[in-house]
């Protein structure tokens, strides 16, 4: 059966689609979007592996999970190997930490950015609403910002699941001025173009 990654690479199963690829393992990638069809992640089949009716989710030889960041925690976990996964308890940590904190704290904003810098249709964007989520997320990037000025990525010197999880929900942000968070832009810009996350993003322009 193997694992299967449920999703399209415009969905946030671009981040999970990153990971495999980093992780190198083969998966069977089930297209799911959000038409009325049967492959719509609001279908009655896929609501039996998420309830929630959203992209992504896996099935991993009958292991159903979904929630894109734990899909990416698990994932990079199970192939420790790999070397997505730090070894130590306080490295391992310090990975959920970023991994809360991107949830909690940036992912709305960005999106809502997203939303109305890039996504809709021009006439529906509402400038006040980008104006606003910029400034939720001035605080937060200071702290990234100032963490990125010693450490090249996320948990020290080695590029980790943690930084795929917070680089995969701040990928559009390129597009964003970045000029107050340099080290926020370089880290970001160091994070997409690997290779793996070049493809992701390749299938998500597709
Ligand atoms: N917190 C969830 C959010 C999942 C989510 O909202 N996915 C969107 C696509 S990116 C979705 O499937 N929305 C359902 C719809 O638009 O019908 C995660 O990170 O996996």
């Amino acid at each position: 059966m193997g694992l299967k990654i449920y999703g399209i690479a415009r969905s946030r199963a671009f981040r999970n689609l990153w990971t495999a690829g980093e992780l190198g393992i083969k998966y069977e990638h089930v297209l799911t979007d959000f038409s009325d069809g049967p492959s719509s992640c609001r279908s009655p089949a896929f609501k039996a592996i998420n309830p929630n009716a959203a992209v992504p989710a896996i099935d991993d030889d009958g292991f159903k999970l979904w929630e894109s960041l734990a899909i990416n925690l698990y994932l990079a976990k199970k192939h420790a190997d790999k070397g997505l996964y730090p070894k130590s308890l306080q490295d391992e940590a310090k990975v959920w930490q970023w991994a809360l904190w991107t949830a909690t704290g940036i992912e709305g904003p960005i999106g809502l950015w997203q939303s109305h810098a890039l996504m809709l249709p021009p006439e529906k964007r509402d400038p006040k609403q980008a104006a606003d989520a910029i400034q939720k997320l001035a605080s937060p990037l200071k702290v990234l910002d100032d963490h990125l000025k010693s450490h090249p990525y996320l948990i020290g010197n080695q590029f980790t699941v943690a930084d795929i999880n917070l680089a995969s929900v701040m990928s559009r942000a390129t597009a964003m001025d970045l000029s107050a968070a340099p080290n926020v832009k370089v880290w970001l810009q160091r994070c997409l173009d690997r290779p793996a996350a070049q493809a992701a993003a390749k299938q998500r322009a597709a």
